[in-house]
């Protein structure tokens, strides 16, 4: 990454690399998508804007219960052709660190003129330290990047990817205006991408969101969603995270609840998941997060 792209990675959290694509690359990946979207793989959902007015529009567009990594025929192999890279593999090398891998995804995002946005997600305050971004030694790190490739163009103002520059970096928590783009104060920019230009953006740590789709055209943008080596976000850490998988049923089986929780995997949900986060009672025993609260009926 040369200091120019450094430093406005440091300073926004999002990046964009122009013409990274060939044309023909563009053309090969289009071919994929023509074929997910001809062979009914989008679906079509409400709810991503809310009760937002800015965000507000049709229905959302999304790829469901297909991968785009594993399409029948040759489909897939364009898709895979950008897993590692060239153009990706050193920029994420710096921002990730060494040994980054694909944590989830990849997600396509296909808008046609009037789809709704996304509300506003992702920050700095509350800290999360599985996307976090921080520099130390000389170095950054950031637990979750996100690539977005662009196969059609996104220009200002019309719509896709939109991000409040700097959030990363935020200590205090995000306003309902910037959440939901109804009052922004000017925080939040949608940056023009042209296809074939790849997006770095520090998913998780960045706000982050989508603007509605104004423009004629559709949107196609198709994004890896990485972390760093430590890092556990979604994907199949959600499979992988009960203790009895992650060591062995045999090991666990005998263990107080507290015992597992501590037996478990990196995982996604370790903060809506009260089986895996400990309290010490006053008594002085050691219960998890489940055990401790108190039950609908005793909260009467
Ligand atoms: O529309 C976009 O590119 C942003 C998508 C997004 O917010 C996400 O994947 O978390």
């Amino acid at each position: 990454m040369d200091p120019r792209e450094r430093y406005f990675w440091d300073l926004t959290g999002h990046l964009v690399v122009p013409s990274v694509l060939s044309k023909t690359e563009i053309a090969e990946i289009n071919r994929t998508l023509d074929y997910l979207i001809d062979s009914g793989g989008i679906g079509e959902e409400d709810g991503g804007a809310g009760s937002s007015t800015f965000l507000k529009g049709e229905r959302n567009r999304w790829a469901h219960g297909v991968n785009l990594l594993d399409l029948p025929g040759d489909y897939s192999n364009p898709v895979r052709d950008l897993l590692a890279h060239p153009e990706i593999v050193y920029r994420l090398k710096t921002m990730c660190g060494s040994g980054f891998r694909l944590d989830h995804g990849p997600q396509f995002n296909n808008a046609v003129k009037g789809s709704q946005g996304l509300t506003l997600h992702g920050q700095g305050a509350p800290h999360g330290p599985h996307v976090a971004y921080h520099h130390q030694a000389g170095e950054m790190y950031c637990g979750g990047v996100t690539v977005t490739w662009n196969l059609t163009d996104c220009p200002a103002g019309g719509g896709g990817f939109a991000a409040a520059i700097g959030s990363h970096k935020s200590d205090f928590p995000m306003p309902l205006g910037v959440r939901n783009c109804d009052d922004d104060g000017g925080a939040v920019v949608q940056p023009e991408v042209k296809a074939g230009d790849a997006l770095f953006f520090m998913d998780g740590a960045q706000t982050h969101g989508t603007h509605p789709w104004q423009n004629d055209h559709e949107r196609r943008s198709i994004l890896f969603k990485y972390a760093s080596r430590t890092s556990a976000r979604s994907g199949v850490s959600r499979q992988l995270y009960p203790p009895n998988i992650y060591w062995d049923a045999n090991i666990v089986e005998e263990m107080t609840p507290a015992q597992r929780a501590v037996m478990a995997g990196p995982g996604w949900n370790f903060r809506s998941d009260p089986t895996l986060s400990l309290t010490v009672e006053e008594d002085g025993r050691v219960v998890t997060d489940a055990e401790s609260a108190p039950s609908a009926e005793s909260a009467h």
